[in-house]
């Protein structure tokens, strides 16, 4: 748990300040996973429902947003994608970016769509207007056409990007798992028609991959219940006292939020946020 005055922790090996349930954390983790070096970069837990401590505004300038990564030198990076690039050279065996320079442009140029890909899928569940739904349906059926081509092209018959899992599986699979939000409260799916069957398989491959379940499915619909209602980045909706991300009461306790976010917003006693 954060507070503005706890005590900096200790920079002997790197350092990842972090929201835990945060994807562009969540690819951190994954890569490190896939290295074997969990351990040979800290963790630390920021409370997005709370001010950030002092001396980590300190170290980063004021800048707010995670993750961030401290260095024992006393440096900070900010970015999850600048982050992976930083701790793929730091920790450099087993690469997971390709090596070949052409493949690695090929990874890149999939890598340069997560942006779009990102901000539709977040817009669509944070959207409170009813009338534009169909309008966010067909984004992300373009959005998902174009990863459908991309894949397709680059490698037809495959699962993944390349032969495994690698740097483009890493930065897209924690955002495909935050989609399970727009399932629960848009009822919206990837559809089985034949035109996304490539990348339904790459995104299944991803989801099931066993260096990739760092959060479950429950754990990001309770705890993306705020986003549903248009509060964002743990922003209280209104009327509520609680955020849904929240580290107590444990999502694990709390009962499934209500899945209809048009029409009516559950309270804190609802969504079991009340400590007794
Ligand atoms: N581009 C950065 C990166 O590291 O790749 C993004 C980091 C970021 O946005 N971190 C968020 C944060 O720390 C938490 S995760 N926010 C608190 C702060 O003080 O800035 C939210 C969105 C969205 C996409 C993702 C997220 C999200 O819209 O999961 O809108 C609210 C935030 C496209």
């Amino acid at each position: 748990m954060t507070d503005m005055n706890e005590a900096e922790p200790a920079t002997d090996r790197p350092l990842v300040c972090h929201i835990p349930v945060c994807p562009f954390s969540q690819r951190l983790e994954i890569l490190l996973a896939l290295k074997g070096m969990t351990g040979a970069v800290g963790f630390h837990v920021v409370d997005i429902t709370r001010p950030r401590p002092d001396w980590l505004l300190e170290r980063t300038g004021g800048s707010t947003a995670m993750p961030i990564l401290l260095t024992p030198g006393g440096g900070v990076l900010k970015e999850s994608l600048i982050i992976l690039r930083y701790l793929e050279e730091l920790f450099p065996d087993p690469t997971v970016a390709r090596r070949d320079p052409f493949e690695r442009a090929v990874e890149r140029m999939l890598i340069a769509h997560e942006g779009a890909f990102t901000t539709c899928g977040y817009r669509f569940v944070m959207n409170r207007d009813p009338s534009a739904r169909d309008r966010f349906v067909g984004q992300m059926h373009e959005e998902y056409a174009k990863l459908d081509a991309f894949l397709r092209r680059h490698n037809p018959d495959g699962r993944f990007l390349f032969d495994d899992f690698g740097l483009a599986e890493v930065v897209f699979t924690p955002m495909f798992m935050r989609f399970w939000f727009l399932e629960y409260y848009e009822d919206f799916g990837l559809p089985r028609t034949g035109e996304f069957d490539r990348v339904r398989r790459w995104r299944d491959a991803c989801m099931d991959h066993p260096y990739a379940q760092q959060v479950s499915r429950e754990q990001i619909v309770k705890l993306y219940y705020d986003y549903a209602l248009g509060a964002g980045n743990g922003a209280l909706p209104e009327r509520r006292a609680v955020s849904s991300f929240v580290f107590e009461p444990h999502w694990s306790e709390r009962p499934w939020p209500p899945r209809e976010k048009y029409d009516r917003a559950a309270t804190d006693q609802e969504l079991g946020l009340l400590t007794n």
